[in-house]
């Protein structure tokens, strides 16, 4: 009997102007105006939109960013990947994730700092950089994965002779949110002995040291490409019924997610295969490695070549399909699923 009494909520225009001016005066607000508003029916109001950057039209203008900006001037020479749906300036990608193409010239220093937000880099193109972490000096290789998780020093330089472009992905904008984000800057760090990628050289093994436990939060920084792929193609070899070849970056000491708030994960598309995945609460992005996929993403659809990158709201399905039909095709993926998690707020809705 009731029914139907709540489809109409208030407005705030239907309050006397000396009412609500009053409320003004002591900070207080109505809920009912705006209360659908926060607490949609059904889905959350998202703004991120599904939105894609190509690299052959990006790499110029961050080519340019080189001669314009020396690094003396820009620290970190990035161009973010700003999800216009959030506006430009915010520069986010999702809610919960930053995205930046960042160049290194050879010769330059990306000095020593560390901040709250965690970061990694996916190496895009080049030879003979590196970025030192925690320590851990870690070359970078095309496809590698390096962690800079929160806390830790971080440094990159360049010993080789071209131009190094790495995807950086942090979780900046949720630790900006929750008024966190802040860094420090440091002295240059001395490289210590010691590579995670060789103590966890193999799935399944880790070392156990009889004399001293390694106290490392983060014990394995780098993860090389090689490894990933190789991985990825035995996977696929064994399950050839798998639908989904897919991996996830993890702690290998903790078997959990590499990093607290953002997932990473490698992908092989099987040669012409298209994988549906299933629309869940949190937002994704896609980065091909290696060869092309056509992303279908609510109702977007992007061809993506090597190097492209593109992003996915949340509680949309997925559509990948591989561009070739005679090798398999690689995408690295970022989501905000440890995060959904840890809040309890995850979903999936098939
Ligand atoms: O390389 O340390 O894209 O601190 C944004 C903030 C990269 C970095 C970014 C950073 C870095």
């Amino acid at each position: 009997m009731q029914e139907g009494r709540f489809d109409q909520l208030g407005r705030l225009e239907d309050l006397p102007q000396d009412y609500r001016d009053e409320l003004k005066a002591q900070n207080l607000v109505p809920l009912w105006p705006s209360l659908r508003a926060v607490l949609p029916p059904d889905v959350p109001t998202r703004q991120t939109r599904a939105t894609c950057w190509p690299y052959r039209s990006l790499k110029p203008l961050l080519l340019k960013a080189g001669e314009l900006t020396p690094i003396e001037k820009a620290e970190r020479r990035v161009l973010v990947l700003a999800n216009p749906g959030h506006g430009l300036e915010k520069m986010q990608a999702s809610a919960a994730m930053y995205l930046g193409m960042q160049l290194l010239l050879p010769g330059e220093l990306a000095p020593a700092h560390r901040h709250t937000p965690n970061a990694v880099r996916m190496v895009v193109e080049g030879e003979g950089a590196w970025t030192l972490v925690g320590g851990e000096k870690c070359p970078m290789r095309r496809g590698d994965l390096i962690l800079t998780p929160t806390g830790l020093w971080h440094e990159h330089g360049h010993d080789g002779d071209g131009p190094v472009v790495w995807l950086d992905v942090l979780d900046l904008p949720l630790v900006y949110y929750i008024e966190a984000s802040y860094h420090l800057e440091g002295p240059s760090q001395a490289a210590r002995p010691g590579e995670g990628a060789k103590a966890y050289a193999r799935g399944g093994l880790r070392p156990t040291p009889v004399f001293e436990r390694s106290d490392k939060a983060y014990p394995m920084l780098r993860y090389p490409w090689a490894e990933a792929r190789a991985a990825l193609e035995s996977l696929a070899a064994d399950q050839p019924g798998l639908e989904a070849v897919q991996l996830a970056y993890v702690n290998p000491e903790t078997g959990s997610d590499a990093e607290n708030i953002l997932g990473f994960y490698a992908l092989m598309l099987r040669p012409g295969q298209t994988l549906r995945l299933p629309a869940r609460s949190p937002a994704m992005v896609f980065h091909v490695v290696e060869g092309g996929a056509d992303a279908q993403i609510g109702e977007q659809r992007f061809a993506l070549a090597e190097a492209d990158t593109c992003c996915a709201p949340g509680y949309t399905a997925v559509t990948l399909t591989n561009r070739r039909a005679d090798a398999p095709s690689f995408v690295f993926i970022a989501d905000e699923s440890p995060l959904h998690r840890k809040l309890g707020v995850y979903e999936n809705r098939g």
